[in-house]
């Protein structure tokens, strides 16, 4: 740090941040706010950018798995199983109507990992409206440092995203209702969605969604709608070449194609889940993806 200073973060200063960020507020906006509150911007910019690193962090990041064969289910020490988000699937449907009329094709269903392949989930329009409404609120992608005053690219952060609060606009609530319904899990109980923008050579490292227990920061974490149980990520674009979501325990790379989406679940915070996944990186052209996270409980 450039600047000595007595001020530091505050266990309820990282939670507001989390908050702001959440609430779909980009980081220049949380850093703005800290400033006119008093906040040193040295300070500011260092526990901005700490507290989003340890939310990262505490969803863990193995050391990378062998690729063959698939790893048996780890059972020791696997927390007990809480019910999570599923689709309506038990007849093998080809398709499913929504109480909107959106009609969702099914074309993949695996049960172990729990992994669902939705095609149609959302329309072309719905998708360029999404990336229109998020791209001028994508966080900058390069951090400032404060010992050059120079700014360099943070190589675990190759993608720029942000957060759109729940029910922000028409087409968010109604986009949320719709996931809701195919999901059969509360509005109440999903995360704003994330919109995430990726460049050509831009991935996302194979990890978990859910919170790490043992992690310092989960706890606080925790207390707001419990732990995630479910992803859903809907492809807003097609890549030239890259970006699948891959589930590297057993091989799977689900192609991103707009307007489809790809569901899983994770009834523990544990890897017998095997529901690691990534985001493979970028071969040509952009990917943008829109990611609504389910909680076990309301998340307000
Ligand atoms: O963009 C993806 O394919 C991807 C991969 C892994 C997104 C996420 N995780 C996520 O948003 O959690
Ligand atoms: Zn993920």
């Amino acid at each position: 740090m450039s600047t000595m200073s007595t001020q530091t973060a505050t266990p309820e200063l990282r939670l507001w941040i989390l908050e702001q960020a959440q609430a779909g507020h980009s980081p220049d906006a949380v850093l703005q706010a800290m400033q006119q509150s008093g906040w040193d911007e040295d300070v500011a910019l260092a526990a901005l950018e700490q507290t989003l690193e340890d939310f990262l962090a505490s969803r863990v990041h193995p050391s990378p798995q062998p690729s063959v064969p698939a790893q048996p289910a780890q059972t020791a020490q696997r927390p007990p199983a809480v019910p999570v988000p599923e689709p309506d699937l038990a007849q093998s449907p080809a398709t499913l109507r929504l109480p909107d009329g959106q009609v969702v094709r099914v074309v993949v269903s695996m049960r172990d990992p729990r992994v669902v392949v939705f095609a149609d989930l959302l329309t072309d329009e719905e998708c360029v409206a999404l990336r229109q409404l998020a791209a001028p609120r994508l966080a900058r992608s390069e951090t400032v440092d404060n010992t050059t005053g120079g700014s360099e690219v943070n190589a675990a952060r190759t993608s720029a995203g942000m957060f759109f609060g729940r029910g922000e606009t028409a087409l968010i609530a109604r986009i949320e209702q719709r996931i809701a319904a195919l999901l059969r899990w509360p509005v109440e109980n999903g995360e704003g969605l994330q919109v995430l923008h990726y460049r050509p050579g831009a991935e996302y490292k194979p990890h978990y969604d859910y919170f790490d227990p043992a992690q310092p920061g989960s706890a606080t974490i925790l207390q707001r709608g419990g732990q995630r149980v479910g992803t859903l990520v809907v492809y807003l674009n097609t890549p030239e070449a890259g970006g699948g979501t891959i589930f590297p325990d057993v091989q799977l790379e689900v192609a991103p194609v707009q307007g489809h989406a790809v569901f899983f679940s994770y009834d523990c915070a544990h890897p017998g889940t095997r529901s690691l996944h990534g985001g493979a990186p970028v071969i040509a052209g952009e990917k943008w993806v829109a990611t609504k996270w389910l909680r076990e409980r309301r998340f307000d």
